[in-house]
């Protein structure tokens, strides 16, 4: 079994004017694509490694033989974030989450203007490449930044991302330049908050917060 790039489930033009179809199409079709194949081609011959879901294989590193541990950490990283990225965003997302996911940002955040805020300041100082996350850790919401492709999945005390911003230039350059920060603010009108419900009920039923 060979890991697949995921088809984005919308068009590239789909996140204008927040997020450019050019950006989209380069992300989707070139980055996240090598990922993929270099993934793929670091499992080559491994069967039993091939066999594993790719969140099995970035929760257990340690278990990955040396010679390939920082290719499938790096390009199964990139692949795993990617793929959940597409899905949190939407064509006319953004406004403010309900339900689950509003109360559970009001008990660790105060409010969610409070999350949000928080959460553009990691984006924005995050220095280099990485990413920004909200996972499930320990049955409760938190914030992280992960450099290169990292996530909390491989975390030393692992959580469950459910929502996370891409902050690589690859994301944003062509559009925004050097301005991250006005990728960041345009990217809360792309959220897709029912896609990120549903994440957390899935997290929280994969018993996050446990290594695995
Ligand atoms: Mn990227």
């Amino acid at each position: 079994m060979s890991h697949q790039l995921p088809a984005l489930p919308y068009a590239f033009d789909a996140l204008e004017p927040y997020i450019d179809a050019k950006t989209m199409e380069l992300h989707h079709g070139k980055h996240h694509a090598t990922y993929v194949t270099k993934l793929n081609q670091a499992l080559e011959g491994k069967t039993e490694l091939q066999n594993k879901s790719l969140e099995e294989l970035l929760s257990s590193l340690d278990s990955v033989p040396s010679e390939i541990r920082t290719a499938v950490h790096n390009h199964g990283g990139g692949h795993f974030n990617h793929s959940l990225f597409w899905k949190i965003m939407k064509k006319n997302g953004g406004g403010e989450p309900k339900g689950d996911v509003a109360s559970a940002l009001n008990s660790a955040f105060g409010s969610f203007n409070e999350f949000k805020n928080k959460f553009s300041t990691a984006a924005t100082n995050l220095f280099g490449s990485g990413w920004v996350w909200l996972a499930v850790r320990n049955g409760g919401l938190v914030l992280e930044s992960t450099p290169n492709q990292d996530n909390p999945l491989m975390s030393k005390e692992a959580g469950e991302p459910i929502f996370g911003l891409d902050v690589w230039e690859h994301a944003y350059y062509l559009k925004y330049q050097n301005r991250r920060p006005e990728y960041i603010e345009a990217w809360w009108s792309v959220i897709n908050w029912e896609q990120v419900a549903e994440n957390l009920v899935n997290a929280k039923s994969a018993k996050v917060g446990t290594k695995r």
